[in-house]
This record gives structure tokens, C-alpha cells and sequence, in this order.
């Protein structure tokens, strides 16, 4: 594995910064032996187990991930903040092997590996043993599942290869000028592309260092965006907005440091939403810094960028990264005439193969002649690709995370009083969109309260908002997905009661 192989040239240099401690290449490189070692037991190789695992952003995640790749495996990140039912059926649906855990989420798992019959591995006794013979990775090999949601309601495992992830990772490092030098804070979640790619395999890739906060908070971000020792930020426009929030409270003098300090940085750059022209503006205001705007997805790593160097224009997403092709076509898988919206087709080295025992959504996925259909509508203008939407109104993006409509439409119908409901992302600054439903009720009046419990109950890893608005008056033929368009227009517009 070449991330393997190039970090036992980084010697001491730091790799990894968290929890008030740093952690040199060696270490890293030590650690991850030794667990690999551990994975093993008497065996040589794993031969692409599924190993699951739960771990705080820490030096320990790292270790973690770099020990399953070395021994063979695939890694299964979960979700530090998703509870019980939702990592089950990640475990369940991976059919994971084992699941790893920091001694923090021990008890926490303890009945559900139980229950699931996977054996439930605390990692620290794993971190210092002698290395053994570790087998040699094939970059075919695949590396790692990522579960994404989609138009169907459950999420999806994205199957990734060792070469894939590579080729996300040299397309980013060249395209971004990604240096040794480097240092990135890292407070995305790490069961996602853009946490654990993007920000923490770039920077080991080069020889650079990532460092961890448990938990973006926007007065914990600014204190180490002023400290002078980053030199890149990467994050989802909710996270923009709120670091612009937290300026706009601050008085005069903070102000003025804050922003001196943030524009000391080389790059900041925003992502897997998008970027509202208002937040990009605002920022460029406070710090200086143009964002750097970018698209991507699970399936496809990164697709589009705006320039390192040169115009980064508002509302836009740049063009192709290297190695990275991209056409528009209409619902005939047809090549829309230049200037006209289209669904983006990708195709390069990045792009996934399968979704984890999934042949016939994978096949679904793909045109006959291997474009992935992304289902998100573009339109190219002045040679900058602008996002339009989704081809779906059935996927909603929301604080930078993926929701299927359905899913939570289907838990919605099961509600005592609910005959039908429809939900929709509604545009919004902060959250990208905010989550919305139309309900056809049997009573006048349901209680919002109950209502409110049973969908956190229901679907446990969303965050359902203490506020909620009651609208009323909608007109009748609201529901349906035909509609689902008109009701997002008739939210959206001055009908908000
Ligand atoms: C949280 N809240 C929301 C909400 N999420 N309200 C509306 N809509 C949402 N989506 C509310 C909570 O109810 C709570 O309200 C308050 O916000 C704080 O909650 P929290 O749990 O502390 O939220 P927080 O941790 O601050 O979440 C914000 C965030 C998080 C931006 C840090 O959403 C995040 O980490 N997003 C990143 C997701 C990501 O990495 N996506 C990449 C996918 S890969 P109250 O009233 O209780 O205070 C991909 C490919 C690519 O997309 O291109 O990169
Ligand atoms: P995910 O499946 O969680 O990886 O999310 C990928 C989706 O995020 C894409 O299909 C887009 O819909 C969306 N996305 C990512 N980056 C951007 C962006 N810069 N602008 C608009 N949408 C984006």
C-alpha cells in the first residue's frame, strides 16, 4: 500500500495531533502493526473481512483504519453519533466480522454485538505487541465500505478499492498543492468521504499533519483557525455559517483578531453541499479567503473543482479534476447541447465498482457503457460547472449529510392519525435544507410533542428539531411525488404559517 510505503519516510515527523498530544509517522506506522498483527491471530491475511469499528477522531481511528488495511481487511467506519438500530444495520448489512471499539463505546455495543453475534473488540490491549508478517495489498483489493443513503430508503454500503482511494487522494493532492508543511484541522465525521479522505488521507499521503477536534464547535474552530498553526481548512457550508455567526456576536477588537488570524491560512475549502453565494461573500469578508468551492459524492470521490489558482466563482463548481470525465445528458442518456441543464455522468479512476451486495442498485447505477449517473443536475456556463439540484426530489442535503425523504415518509405513514404525509428538503442558509412534511391527517390536530417522539424513536440517527412550524391550509393535491415539486415551491413560498 503506498500511503504505507510513504509514510515510513516521514519518520518523526507528526501525523497525527489530538487530544493534546502529538503522534509522529512511526507511531502511527507502529500502532497499526501491531493491531494488524492482532486482527490476524494465526492467520496471514484476512481476505477482505468486513471489520467494523468505532472510534473517536483520534490517533487511534487512524491506527485503527491503517491496522485492518495492512492485515487484509475491509474497513467499516461507523458513526460516533448514530445510536443502536442504525449501527446495526451497518453491521448487519456489511456483514462485519468483528467490531472495534475505543473503551468509551464498549458498554454501548456490548449488547448489540452480542445480539448480532459479532465479536466486540476493545482496541487498547491491541495497540503495543510485536509486529508479525503482514501480507502484501493489492491496490484491486477493496479497502473499505462507506454507507450512503439513496432514492431507495435504506443506505447503501460504497464499496471502495485501495486503487480508488488512492486516485481520490493524488487528484486532490496535486489538483490543491497539498505539501509536507501542511496542517488541516479535521471536525468532519469520519464515516464520510470528506473527513476521512479529503482531510486526513491527504495529509498523510503528503507528510503532513491532521489534527482532530472531537466535535465541530465554532469558538473551538476559531480558536485554532487564529492559533498560526494551520494552514488548511476544509468543511460543509453549515460549518461556514456558523463560524460567520460566532464572528458577527464578537466584539470589535475579537473581530478584527479572528479575522487576521483566518487569513493567515493558504486554503480553505468548502464542500459536499452547496456553497449559498451569501456565505462564500461573507466569509471572503471576514477572512479574506475566496472558499474554494468543490463537488463530489461517495461513489465518485471528488469530480469537480474550482481553480487552486485563478477565478473561484460564486454559485459554481469548477471544473473537471484530472483524470476525471464528466458530461451532461437528459433522461435519454443523451449529450444535452452545450449551455443547456443536464444530469452529470462521471467516469475515471476514482468512481466505485459496487454497492456492498447490491448488484442489481450497482447495475442501476451505471449506463451500459459505465458512466455512474450521479443524479445531480448541472448546467456548464463560461466553463464553470453551476449544481442545479438533484434529479430526484427524494434526496435531501442537509448540514451536509444525506437524507432519503422516503425513509423518514414511510415512518411518518406508520404514525397513529397519519393517512399519507409528503417530505421535502426546503432551502435554507443555515442547514442547505431543512426537512419538511406535508401530513394528511385524521384528526384536525395531532400532538406535535408525540409526534416529535415517535420520530426520534423511529429514526434514531436524525436530529429532530425542538422547533417545529405547524402549516396549515396546503393546497389538496399536495401529496404524491409528482407534486413533490409545487410543495417544496408552495413552502418555500409565502404560504410559511
Ligand atoms: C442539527 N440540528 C439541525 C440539523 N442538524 N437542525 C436542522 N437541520 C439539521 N440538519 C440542530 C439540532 O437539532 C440542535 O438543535 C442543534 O442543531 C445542534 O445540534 P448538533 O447535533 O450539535 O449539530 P452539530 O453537531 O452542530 O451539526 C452540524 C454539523 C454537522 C454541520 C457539524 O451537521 C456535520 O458534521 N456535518 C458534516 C456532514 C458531512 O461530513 N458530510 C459529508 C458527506 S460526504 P437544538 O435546538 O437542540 O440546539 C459527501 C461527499 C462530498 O457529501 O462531496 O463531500
Ligand atoms: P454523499 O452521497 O453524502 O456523498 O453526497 C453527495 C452529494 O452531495 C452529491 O451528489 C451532491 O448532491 C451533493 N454535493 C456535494 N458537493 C456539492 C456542492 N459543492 N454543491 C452542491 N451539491 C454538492
Amino acid at each position: 500500500m503506498n500511503i504505507i510505503e510513504k509514510a515510513k519516510s516521514h519518520g518523526s515527523r507528526t501525523a497525527i495531533v489530538g487530544e493534546g498530544k502529538s503522534y509522529s509517522y512511526k507511531a502511527l506506522l507502529k500502532v497499526s502493526e501491531s493491531i494488524a498483527s492482532h486482527l490476524l491471530k494465526d492467520g496471514g491475511d484476512l481476505l477482505e473481512k468486513r471489520i467494523s469499528f468505532l472510534i473517536a477522531p483520534s490517533f487511534n481511528y487512524t491506527a485503527v483504519q491503517w491496522g485492518i488495511w495492512r492485515a487484509g481487511g475491509i474497513a467499516v467506519p461507523l458513526c460516533a453519533s448514530h445510536p443502536l438500530p442504525s449501527i446495526k444495520y451497518v453491521l448487519l448489512d456489511a456483514q462485519a466480522e468483528m467490531v472495534l471499539v475505543d473503551a468509551n463505546y464498549a458498554q454501548f455495543l456490548q449488547p448489540l454485538a452480542e445480539e448480532c453475534n459479532i465479536s466486540l473488540i476493545t482496541i487498547e490491549p491491541l495497540l503495543k505487541s510485536d509486529g508479525k508478517t503482514l501480507p502484501e495489498i493489492d491496490p484491486g483489493r477493496r479497502a473499505m465500505i462507506l454507507y450512503t443513503s439513496g432514492t431507495t430508503s435504506k443506505p447503501k454500503g460504497v464499496v471502495s478499492c485501495h486503487h480508488h482511494i488512492e486516485a481520490q487522494i493524488r487528484t486532490l493532492v496535486t489538483a490543491w498543492k497539498w505539501e509536507m508543511k501542511d496542517s488541516i484541522l479535521n471536525v468532519l465525521p469520519l464515516h464520510h468521504v470528506h473527513g476521512i479522505i479529503n482531510v486526513m488521507l491527504c495529509a498523510l499521503w503528503v507528510g503532513a499533519s491532521c489534527e482532530f477536534l472531537p466535535k465541530f464547535k465554532p469558538e473551538n474552530v476559531w480558536q485554532r483557525l487564529v492559533s498560526g498553526d494551520l494552514t488548511l481548512f476544509m468543511g460543509v457550508p453549515t460549518m461556514y455559517y456558523q463560524l460567520i455567526k460566532y464572528w458577527e456576536l464578537a466584539s470589535e477588537d475579537e473581530q478584527e483578531f479572528l479575522s487576521e488570524g483566518a487569513s493567515k491560512l493558504r486554503l480553505m475549502v468548502s464542500g459536499s453541499a452547496a456553497l449559498p453565494e451569501s456565505v462564500l461573500e461573507k466569509w471572503r469578508q471576514i477572512s479574506g479567503q475566496t472558499l474554494l468551492e468543490r463537488y463530489g459524492m461517495t461513489e465518485i470521490g471528488m469530480g469537480l473543482t474550482n481553480p487552486y489558482t485563478g477565478e473561484r466563482r460564486a454559485g459554481h463548481v469548477g471544473s473537471p479534476f484530472e483524470g476525471v470525465q464528466i458530461k451532461l445528458v437528459d433522461q435519454q442518456l443523451r449529450e444535452v447541447p452545450k449551455g443547456e441543464a443536464g444530469e452529470i455522468l462521471i467516469k475515471g479512476p476514482s468512481v466505485f465498482n459496487e454497492y456492498w451486495n447490491k448488484p442489481q442498485a450497482t447495475k442501476e447505477a451505471f449506463t451500459p457503457d459505465g458512466w455512474f449517473k450521479t443524479g445531480d443536475m448541472a448546467i456548464l456556463n463560461r466553463g464553470s460547472y453551476k449544481i442545479l439540484g438533484r434529479t430526484s426530489v427524494d434526496i435531501i442535503k442537509s448540514g451536509g449529510y444525506k437524507i432519503s425523504a422516503l425513509e423518514i415518509e414511510e415512518v411518518l405513514r406508520d404514525y397513529p392519525g397519519i393517512k399519507d404525509c409528503a417530505v421535502v428538503g426546503l432551502p435554507d442558509e443555515e442547514w442547505g435544507e431543512m426537512v419538511a412534511a406535508a401530513l394528511v391527517t385524521e384528526h384536525k390536530r395531532l400532538d406535535p410533542d408525540a409526534l416529535a417522539a415517535w420520530l426520534k424513536e423511529k429514526l434514531p440517527s436524525y436530529k429532530v428539531p425542538r422547533k417545529y412550524q405547524i402549516m396549515k391550509d396546503l393546497p389538496r393535491n399536495v401529496l404524491g411525488k409528482v407534486v413533490k415539486t409545487s410543495l417544496k415551491e408552495y413552502f418555500a413560498g409565502e404560504n410559511k404559517t
